[in-house]
């Protein structure tokens, strides 16, 4: 019975409780009503009486002794704990969540559209995989326009009748198709052309066109909404100007400039010391055109306009190198600000 208990006792000190698991497994091995110290007591009754003081005095001292192994175990873990949680600073400002902000071809895009929203544009959207026919047909290009040729269009699997769309007139086509007259529609859009990349073209790149077709819509309405559209974007002072140009979709058409508003038109690098940056193209569409769409040309006339996003953005933010749209590096990107 001595023996039992001395050895007891040697494992009970060497017990490791590092943990509450460990403590309450050791709890009910030793302590439990049929732990292995109250089976001692059990067993003391068949003790001679002459060795009943030493054993009941071993026995007892043996349970205090693993009380105490608990008691002890258990602080050590509370005061564990409280070092953990006041290792953790309260007044620690949190992690910095990093917000995303909006490209600048879509803050650009987005300023494009509130502005001729506002005079009664829709937004239309269509393809960016076309056919011959809504891409080229119908807007007036011959069989033979060096626009079709292979090294200005992707076509898709060498079927010269599917393309990748050169321009967002594409839309407007199948919106003149669906829809009878009056029309006023923007398509902002993705668009692609087979040009080596550098500093001024990129193979893809963004476009907004626009057109309105009704009856009685003249030149003197394309200039005014052009220019309502310019001092819009760019500032009441902006002054604008036309040139005499060429599309196979509209007659006449014309180029238009805004007056540069980082020199204020006294000239600068930026406007190539002309005071002058080219924003759009535009014309009134061609009779054949609106013929080719499905509307009489007799009774309705149209505007047309179009322009690249990049091109607006450039001036906009004094962007030198087109390649920086479509590099995503973050220097660029952060400096375009809020998501809004
Ligand atoms: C440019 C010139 C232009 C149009 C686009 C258009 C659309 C239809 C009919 C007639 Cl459906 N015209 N769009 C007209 C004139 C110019 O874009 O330099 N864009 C970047």
């Amino acid at each position: 019975m001595k023996d039992k208990i001395k050895q007891l006792a040697e494992e009970i000190n060497s017990r490791i409780l590092s943990n509450r698991e460990e403590l309450e497994k050791f709890r009910i091995e030793f302590l439990s009503k049929k732990g292995l110290i109250p089976v001692l007591f059990t067993l003391f009754k068949d003790v001679p009486p002459e060795h009943r003081k030493e054993i009941g005095q071993m026995i007892n001292e043996l349970k205090l002794r693993a009380q105490e192994i608990i008691n002890e175990a258990k602080t050590a873990l509370e005061s564990d704990q409280q070092e953990e949680a006041s290792a953790t600073d309260l007044t620690r400002p949190g992690l910095e969540f990093q917000l995303g902000a909006r490209h600048p071809i879509s803050i650009v895009k987005n300023k494009i559209i509130d502005i001729f929203a506002r005079i009664g544009y829709t937004v239309s959207e269509g393809p960016e995989i076309e056919d011959d026919w809504h891409n080229f047909s119908a807007l007036n290009f011959p069989k033979d326009h060096p626009a079709r040729d292979m090294q200005d269009t992707f076509f898709i699997e060498k079927d010269p009748e599917i393309l990748l769309r050169t321009h967002t007139s594409s839309v407007q086509v199948r919106v003149m198709e669906n829809t009878r007259p009056p029309i006023r529609t923007i398509s902002p859009g993705r668009v692609f052309r087979n040009e080596a990349i550098s500093a001024r073209s990129h193979c893809i790149f963004h476009q907004v066109e626009g057109l309105y077709v009704d009856k009685g819509v003249s030149f003197a309405d394309l200039k005014q909404t052009l220019y309502y559209f310019a001092k819009e974007l760019l500032g009441e002072n902006t002054k604008i100007r036309f040139r005499p140009s060429f599309f196979p979709f509209t007659e006449p058409s014309a180029e238009m400039d805004v007056s540069c508003n980082i020199c204020k038109g006294e000239g600068c690098n930026v406007c190539k010391y002309t005071g002058w940056l080219e924003i759009l193209g535009c014309g009134m569409v061609d009779p054949q055109v609106l013929d080719n769409c499905g509307i009489d040309s007799n009774t309705y006339t149209g505007l047309a306009f179009g322009m690249g996003i990049e091109r607006v953005a450039m001036m906009l933010y004094q962007i030198k190198d087109i390649r920086l749209y479509f590099e995503n590096d973050l220097r660029f990107l952060k400096q375009f600000g809020s998501i809004v």
